[in-house]
């Protein structure tokens, strides 16, 4: 029942997700990461394809460099944070599958991103949200996890909201009732305790994080709990540039580059600006396209993610040639 040009099930995705890992064992590889407050798995997927030639090439460098390891540079990639934004995970997925039927159908753009990075793809961060908004028992524009905290009869906590960097400054809120209720504690939540914990087991070896939000076309990055420039500003700019470049060459479709607390609102908590403060070096919330809000055409998805891969080869090749 999972279909690629459709938004499916919690289930089916991480169903989807499993299969590929079993129908391409050399390529990918899905690990659970945690679990969330109703007990369902947090799925994530890795290709760990290794390319002979390239690999005894970059342990012959590692060895030149003196470096430990010849590793790959890995790439975090989230989506679903807010239960309400279904093109997030969708497009996630659509990557996903892009890149595999890429690799195999000798598309040297996506075969070369394959080859040089170790994805981690994490389609749903916040499943019982997901299953929730997709339920028809449930409210399509949820955005929260499902965590009871308190007593009120108020659910969930905003999982962007619950990072541990300049937790509980200004953009979240301490009441439970609220949209973006920030929680009890930082990482006080089931589904951003496990994905930090996963990312914190591999400090050092990130080269990008990208979370997927809607909507809005924009490339954001760190800072955002100020609108002071980071001191990386300028490298984070001109990257997103050519991202928002890469996108535009496919469908024309236009992105605002910008810093979160420069271009948007200050939200402290938030993924990003986390990932950057343990090191990730080039950090990114991406809001998709906006013509629809939510509730988002399927027929979206598919260019939404082609777009996007384009954009990853020309930001990739920029940092490359800056190095
Ligand atoms: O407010 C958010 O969490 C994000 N927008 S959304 O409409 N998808 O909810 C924006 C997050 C941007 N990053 C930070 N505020 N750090
Ligand atoms: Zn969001």
């Amino acid at each position: 029942e999972f279909d690629i040009t459709a938004y499916n099930s919690h289930e089916s995705v991480n169903d989807y997700l499993d299969e590929l890992s079993i129908s391409y064992p050399d390529l990918v590889t899905t690990k659970i990461i945690g679990y969330t407050h109703q007990n369902r798995s947090i799925k994530i997927l890795i290709n760990t394809h290794i390319d002979s030639a390239m690999y005894v090439n970059s342990l012959l460098l590692a060895q030149i460099n003196n470096q430990k390891s010849g590793a790959k540079p890995k790439v975090f990639i989230d989506g679903g944070q807010h239960a309400r934004e279904w093109i997030s995970p969708a497009v996630v997925t659509h990557m996903i599958h892009q890149l595999i039927s890429g690799y195999y159908k000798g598309d040297d753009r996506l075969r070369s991103l394959v080859t040089k990075y170790e994805f981690h793809m994490l389609p749903i961060l916040n499943p019982d949200g997901y299953v929730y908004s997709y339920s028809d028992h449930g409210i399509r524009l949820w955005r929260k996890n499902m965590n009871n905290v308190t007593t009120t009869n108020c659910t969930g906590v905003d999982l962007n909201r619950n990072w541990d960097f300049h937790w509980a400054g200004r953009g979240g809120s301490r009441d439970e009732c609220s949209i973006v209720y920030q929680g009890q504690s930082a990482f006080s939540e089931k589904e951003t305790k496990a994905t930090s914990d996963y990312i914190l087991s591999y400090q050092g070896q990130w080269h990008s994080y990208f979370s997927f939000h809607s909507f809005g076309q924009l490339i954001l990055f760190p800072y955002s709990h100020t609108a002071a420039p980071n001191p990386d500003y300028e490298k984070h700019r001109s990257a997103a540039k050519s991202l928002a470049a890469g996108i535009k060459s496919v469908n024309n479709r236009r992105y605002t580059v910008g810093a979160v607390g420069m271009i948007l609102y200050e939200a402290s908590g938030s993924s990003e600006s986390w990932a950057y403060s343990i090191g990730v070096p080039y950090s990114y919330t991406l809001e998709l396209p906006d013509l629809f809000t939510f509730v988002v055409p399927t027929d979206v998805i598919e260019p939404t993610a082609n777009e996007l891969l384009q954009g990853l080869v020309e930001y990739f090749q920029l940092i490359e040639e800056e190095d």
